[in-house]
């Protein structure tokens, strides 16, 4: 039976008609107590959830979705290894990447708590030799640059992280990223470093993705042809696999190797040896406390009981909005300029491990299955897409993460920068209603008519619906928190909804698609296979490169005057 015809979401259809009618504004109005009863703290971290359009009958109709899709069943088969990924057959342990060593676990005949022991040593001593300078280049010198080569989960967690913990690096080596085929990424790059002193990490699980790969390829030329000597590439290539033999096709050093596993997967990688970027920038202890500080989340997101426990209840407000009031949108708003990337990052966590058409036994569904993640830091987003927020004609959720220890405390700007947030949610849930307009125009000086004009322009409806995440510092731990948090968020989600998270078959048709239109590109025909739109923008680009050849600046054809 699909899940909109179960008797969980038929009480949910019917009570989201009463709260149709309520204003969070009345809601706080009436309840002293409405932040004590929905707020938690876990940790250094604080929910307030109380600005929702939620009252307590309506939480526990949530959760009672949540259970009836058994979502303490599969929450402890995922910790435990089961094929939870049954597309790809494959167990589901970033969990246990993180979990303190010892444990016992055996997944295709390895122990995964060996295993992860094992690789976490090899990237600790690389960790320690290459910071402390004992690691030298071919001309001896120490390596100044790291540059990660990776796309989609070997690129965005690791460079979300890297700038989100910037403060935290110790400033003996610069982090670079490389993930897009657009040439432009690797020779914007590349032209600010120099060979002796960089080491590139090619980071991919499958080492088959066509833009690391040619980004990898390029970097090597560009190498060797400073460093002349294949055997150099040793001590300025390294790998983060799980396929051993293509990256020793490549040319890697098996010693230069850091593996990982089937059961981790892309989008969530940064806790494996994907992770290498972070801990080469931050050092191994911080990446070690970025481990620990998602762990304590795994632990909460276990052991907390559904009514108090923070990935649960955010992911049940989600399919509140989504769901029941069909909103499509979601925004998250870091009031911190470190976490800038963070949106990115949400996108793919989300975006990727939700945004699945049919449930598990394969029949389409019958619901949306999340919404489109987006946002950019607070205070500039207020200056371009709040006008959105506060008055389009749909409300988008929304999440603001708010660190309250500044790391660069320069006069007033912290105490601004809060202020600014704390206004945003309030007026978001407030808005400002016909009487309240009228007055401040009325005292502004305004006439009748210029008042009655104006009105219907001034009034901000409220009742849009935001949750405040506070941590105390933005640090490795608490980072390691916040990102397990919202991985947990998606994998509740996921149950509720019975889609299967783990699987990304539409990523797998975009890397397929482009090598078929490749070689035509390249070959000396017209084409003429595809429908008639693309045909004519591929030979329009055949027709340029052709023109290229002979022409020192090619112009397209139908781009000329008659
Ligand atoms: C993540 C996806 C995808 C993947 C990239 C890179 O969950 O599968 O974003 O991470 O396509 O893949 P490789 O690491 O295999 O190069």
């Amino acid at each position: 039976m699909d899940l909109s015809r179960s008797a969980a979401w038929s009480d949910l259809v019917s009570h989201k008609h009463e709260i149709d009618k309520l204003h969070m504004r009345a809601l706080f109005h009436e309840d002293e107590g409405r932040f004590e009863r929905f707020s938690i703290s876990s940790g250094e971290l604080l929910l307030d959830y109380s600005k929702n359009r939620i009252t307590s009958h309506t939480l526990e109709l949530l959760l009672e979705l949540a259970r009836s899709a058994g979502l303490e069943k599969m929450r402890g088969e995922m910790f435990d290894g089961h094929p939870i990924n049954f597309t790809e057959h494959r167990s589901v342990l970033h969990t246990a990447l993180r979990r303190p060593p010892g444990y016992s676990l055996e997944i295709e005949g390895l122990d995964v708590s060996a295993e992860i022991a094992d690789v976490l040593r090899q990237m600790k001593a690389c960790c320690e030799s290459v910071i402390s300078g004992k690691w030298k280049g071919y001309t001896g010198q120490v390596m100044t640059d790291i540059v990660n080569i990776g796309i989609g989960g070997s690129d965005l967690g690791p460079c979300m992280v890297t700038e989100a913990l910037r403060p935290f690096a110790h400033g003996k080596l610069q982090v670079h990223f490389v993930s897009n085929i657009d040439g432009t990424h690797i020779s914007e790059t590349l032209k600010k470093l120099d060979p002796a002193t960089t080491l590139f990490i090619i980071a991919s699980k499958t080492f088959t993705t066509q833009e690391t790969l040619t980004n990898a390829m390029s970097a090597r030329e560009w190498f060797l042809q400073h460093a002349g000597d294949e055997s150099h590439i040793a001590k300025h290539f390294v790998a983060v696999s799980t396929n051993r033999a293509k990256v020793v096709e490549f040319g890697i050093d098996e010693a230069n190797m850091f593996r990982f596993w089937d059961w981790v997967g892309g989008r969530y990688s940064l806790w494996s040896s994907i992770g290498l970027s972070i801990a080469l920038y931050l050092g191994f202890e911080r990446f070690q406390e970025l481990l620990d500080g998602a762990y304590a989340m795994d632990q909460h997101f276990l052991k907390a009981p559904l009514e108090r426990n923070i990935p649960v209840l955010l992911a049940v407000l989600g399919i509140w909005y989504n769901n029941f009031f069909d909103v499509s949108s979601y925004a998250v708003i870091p009031y911190d300029q470190y976490m800038h990337r963070f949106p990115a990052y949400l996108q793919q966590l989300d975006m990727e491990s939700n945004g699945k058409r049919v449930n598990r036994q394969g029949s389409p569904v019958e619901y949306a299955t999340g919404p489109v993640i987006w946002g950019e830091p607070g205070t500039n987003s207020q200056h371009a897409f709040f006008q959105l927020l506060h008055q389009g004609p749909d409300f988008i959720p929304a999440d603001f993460i708010v660190p309250l220890k500044s790391q660069n405390p320069i006069g007033e700007h912290h105490d601004i920068l809060l202020a600014n947030c704390f206004a945003q949610t309030e007026a978001l849930m407030k808005g400002k209603d016909e009487h309240e307009v009228r007055g401040e125009l009325e005292t502004a000086g305004c006439d009748h008519s210029e008042i009655e004009a104006l009105l219907p322009h001034k009034v901000f409806p409220g009742n849009r619906p935001t949750n405040t995440i506070l941590v105390n510092e933005l640090n490795p731990f608490t980072l390691g928190s916040l990102i397990a948090m919202y991985e947990h968020k998606v994998f509740v989600q996921g149950i509720i909804w019975e889609v299967n998270s783990f699987d990304q078959w539409g990523v797998e048709l975009g890397k397929q698609l482009a090598k078929t239109i490749f070689p035509e590109i390249q070959g000396s025909k017209t084409v003429t296979t595809h429908d008639g739109s693309t045909n004519a923008l591929i030979n329009a680009y055949r027709e340029y490169r052709l023109k290229g050849k002979t022409s020192a600046s090619p112009q397209l054809s139908f781009f000329d005057e008659p």
